[in-house]
């Protein structure tokens, strides 16, 4: 038996992963997410079941035999039992089975059918952020973004995934459940978000060191407001006027870090890291590790390594003027 202090300490541990973003079993955010959630329902108590069921059968069958002598008694009768081996390990389990296989194979159907959407973004993961592009309808005009969607919040959203590196997973448990980004391979699925809200998200297969700090955030609102968000999103970076934000303009060119991001309106074009455009309107940096205030940005940019070790930006050592003016930049990159 487990001492109760030590069941109290476990509970203690496990119960913070029963709440929160993360639990699908609770996810009620939009259509699949509630199908999702009622077929985990069904699963987790099929299987609490033959838990229990298979448990009493051990316990009663430790019980009833418990005095007999261990051997050199009676011979068994040959057959003896053969009975329950036949129902419990081969009929009962194998109905159940495949019971729950076509379950979920209609449930798949039903998902992959995917509503007419307006909005379709491709995603793109990287080793530990998410690009995002917005596509018009026509898929032409593109919007890159990164780690933070936009959606309207009540209407099916299509998102075309791909990796630029190994397998990651695309994953909002409060909208839908797990698709994988594959290299070579172009996946789709959808989510809809039946209310306004933010949903937290997380790559969800294992992909190196950093893949717990590869969260996506999706924020849905409504469709005005959306609309508004996309075509802030879709103008260039406006030029700073002049002071230390416009110096910080010529340490970011200058340095390294146009090379490897793009601030549409610039001459910086980088595709290694995430599109800085309208950085400051983005509400957390490092793919959620951090949110966007002036003090974080500040640790991110003079340590990445230290707050993200492993992450594909390498340190870049700025005398402290230069960084200041840097951070002043970035600050207005609204
Ligand atoms: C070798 C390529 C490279 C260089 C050089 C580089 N970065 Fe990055 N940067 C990245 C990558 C990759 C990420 C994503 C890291 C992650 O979240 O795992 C990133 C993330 C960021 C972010 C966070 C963006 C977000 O929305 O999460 C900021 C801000 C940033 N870089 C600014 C800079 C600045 C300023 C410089 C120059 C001092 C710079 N970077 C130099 C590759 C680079
Ligand atoms: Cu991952």
């Amino acid at each position: 038996m487990i001492p109760a202090r030590r069941l109290g300490l476990l509970l203690l541990v496990a119960a913070p992963g029963c709440a929160g973003p993360r639990n699908y079993l609770g996810a009620t955010g939009g259509p699949i997410a509630g199908k999702l959630a009622g077929f985990g329902w069904v699963v987790l108590g099929v299987a609490l079941a033959v838990v229990v069921a298979v448990t009493g059968l051990l316990v009663a069958a430790i019980a009833r035999h418990r005095h007999e002598p261990e051997a050199g008694g009676e011979p068994r009768r040959r057959g003896r039992g053969l009975g329950w081996i036949h129902w419990g390990g081969m009929i009962i389990p194998t109905v159940i089975l495949v019971l729950l296989f076509f379950q979920s194979l209609g449930l798949l159907e039903q998902l992959a059918a995917a509503p007419r959407a307006r909005v379709t973004i491709r995603l793109t993961s990287h080793r530990w952020w998410w690009d995002a592009t917005y596509l018009a309808q026509d898929g032409r005009t593109l919007i890159p973004t990164a780690n933070v969607l936009h959606i309207p919040a009540g209407e099916p959203v299509r998102l075309e995934l791909e990796t630029a590196d190994v397998i990651h997973s695309f994953w909002i448990p409060a909208l839908a459940g797990k698709t994988d980004l594959v290299p070579g391979q172009h996946n789709a699925t959808w989510i809809q978000a039946d209310t306004p809200g933010t949903y937290g998200g997380q790559c969800g297969e294992y992909c190196g060191q950093q893949h717990a700090n590869m969260m996506l955030t999706v924020i849905a609102e409504p469709r005005a407001e959306y609309e508004r968000w996309l075509a802030a999103e879709a103008a260039p970076a406006v030029e700073p006027a002049g002071g230390a934000a416009a110096e910080g303009a010529a340490v970011f060119a200058g340095r390294a870090c146009a090379g490897c991001h793009t601030i549409r309106g610039t001459m910086a074009r980088g595709r290694v890291g995430p599109d800085l455009t309208h950085l400051a309107r983005r509400p957390t940096l490092a793919a959620g590790l951090l949110a966007n205030s002036p003090a974080n940005l500040a640790t991110w940019i003079a340590a990445p390594q230290a707050v993200k070790p492993g992450a594909q930006m390498p340190h870049v050592p700025l005398p402290a003027d230069e960084l200041q003016a840097l951070l002043a930049y970035l600050q207005s990159l609204q």
